[in-house]
C-alpha cells in the first residue's frame, strides 16, 4: 500500500552527520509550520537525536507530547487506522481506497446567515491564517483514542471573515459528495453527504480548528484532506472530514449519526465517561499503540477550556 503521507521537507544540508541534534522548534520552522502560538503546545524545545538510518519524521516526532504529557500516536497508525465511511467501514481499508482521492485544489464555501458569504480555497486559507501545530487527543465513540499532531487554524478566524449575522446560532458542515471517488457513497445505507453541526459558541471556541495537515505535512486524504474539522472535546464523529460547505443557520442542523440513531448519538456528543452509550460503557478507552485500557476524561481532558459552554445544560439529557 502506498503511503500517501508526504514527509516534511528537510534539506540534506540540515542533516550533516550521523548524529545531529535539532530542536522541535527548528524542525517545524524548517517544515514551514508556525509552531508555538498555541497554549496547548509545549514551548520547551525537545532535543532529539537523529541518525542517517532513522526516518527523520518519526525520530523527531516521537518526542512530541500533548499538554498532559501523552505521546503522539505514530504516523503509521494515524494514517492507516481510520473511520471514513465514504470509502469503507473497514478502518484498515481506508488508506488504500483513498490513494487516488483528489485533495487539491480544494474549495470551501461559507454562507447562510453571514454578511459576507464567500468561497475560499484551502491554499488561500493557509496563506491567510498561518496554520499552527495543535496536538489533540481524539476519542472515538467506539472506545479507542489517539493523540494527533494536527496543523490547522481556529475556525473562529474563518467565521470572523464572513461576519455571522445576529440570527446565526449554529454552524452546519458538509462533506464532499463524489461517489466516483468514494465507493461508500454509492451505497444508500447512509444519508450522504455526511453532515455535522456545532452551536456557534462551540464553533468559536479556540480549541475548534480546521485542520490542513498533520505531523508537519499535508493532510492525507484518509484523514480528511482537503480540509477537516477537529473538535477535540467531542467524540470523533463530530470532527467531519473533507469539508466543502460551512453554513451558518438559526436552527440546530441535522447530522448524519444523529439522523440514523438519535438515541445513540446526540447532537452534542461531548466526551463523557459518566454517560454510557446505550450499547457499551464510555468510562474507559484503548489508546492505539497501548494494550490496557485507560480512563476516559470528561470533555476528553479539555474541561477547563469548554465546561463553561454547558453550565446550564444537563449533560445526561443533552448528550
Ligand atoms: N466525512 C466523514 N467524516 C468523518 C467520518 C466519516 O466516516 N466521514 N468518521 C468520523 C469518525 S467516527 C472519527 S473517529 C474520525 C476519525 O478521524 P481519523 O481517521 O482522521 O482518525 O473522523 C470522523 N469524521
Ligand atoms: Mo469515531
Amino acid at each position: 500500500m502506498k503511503n500517501v503521507f508526504k514527509p516534511v521537507p528537510i534539506t540534506s544540508s540540515e542533516i550533516t552527520s550521523k548524529n545531529v541534534y535539532i530542536s522541535r522548534r527548528d524542525f517545524f520552522k524548517a517544515a514551514g509550520v508556525i509552531a508555538g502560538s498555541s497554549a496547548l503546545v509545549s514551548c520547551a524545545p525537545n532535543i532529539v537525536t537523529t541518525s542517517d538510518s532513522a526516518p527523520i519524521v518519526s525520530a523527531v516526532t516521537q518526542n512530541l507530547k500533548d499538554e498532559l504529557g501523552e505521546s503522539v500516536t505514530t504516523v503509521k497508525d494515524i494514517t492507516n487506522f481510520n473511520n471514513y465511511y465514504e470509502f469503507t467501514v473497514s478502518k484498515e481499508g481506508v488508506a488504500g481506497l483513498a490513494e487516488k482521492f483528489q485533495t487539491s485544489p480544494w474549495d470551501v464555501e461559507v454562507y447562510g446567515l453571514v454578511n459576507k458569504p464567500r468561497k475560499f480555497s484551502v491554499d488561500d486559507l493557509v496563506k491567510k491564517f498561518q496554520p499552527e501545530e495543535r496536538i489533540y487527543r481524539l476519542r472515538c465513540v467506539e472506545g479507542w483514542s489517539m493523540v494527533i499532531p494536527w496543523v490547522g487554524f481556529p475556525l473562529a478566524k474563518l467565521l470572523e471573515e464572513v461576519e455571522p449575522t445576529l440570527d446565526a446560532r449554529y454552524v452546519r458542515f458538509e462533506t464532499v459528495f463524489r461517489p466516483e471517488e468514494m465507493p461508500g457513497q454509492k451505497q444508500a445505507v447512509y444519508p450522504w453527504p455526511y453532515q455535522e453541526g456545532l452551536r456557534l459558541d462551540e464553533a468559536l471556541n479556540d480549541l475548534t480548528i480546521l485542520a490542513t495537515g498533520l505531523y508537519g505535512g499535508e493532510l492525507p486524504a484518509q484523514n480528511g484532506g482537503g480540509i477537516r474539522l477537529v473538535v477535540p472535546w467531542k467524540y470523533g464523529f463530530k470532527s467531519i472530514k473533507a469539508v466543502i460547505k460551512i453554513e451558518l443557520t438559526s436552527a440546530q442542523p441535522s447530522t448524519l449519526w444523529n439522523t440514523i440513531a438519535p438515541n445513540e448519538y446526540g447532537f452534542y456528543s461531548n466526551v463523557n465517561p459518566n454517560v454510557d452509550h446505550p450499547r457499551w460503557s464510555q468510562s474507559t478507552e484503548r489508546r492505539i499503540g497501548e494494550v490496557s485500557r485507560r480512563d476516559t476524561l470528561l470533555f476528553n481532558g479539555y474541561a477547563e477550556q469548554v465546561a463553561h459552554l454547558y453550565e446550564v445544560m444537563d449533560l445526561k439529557v443533552n448528550y
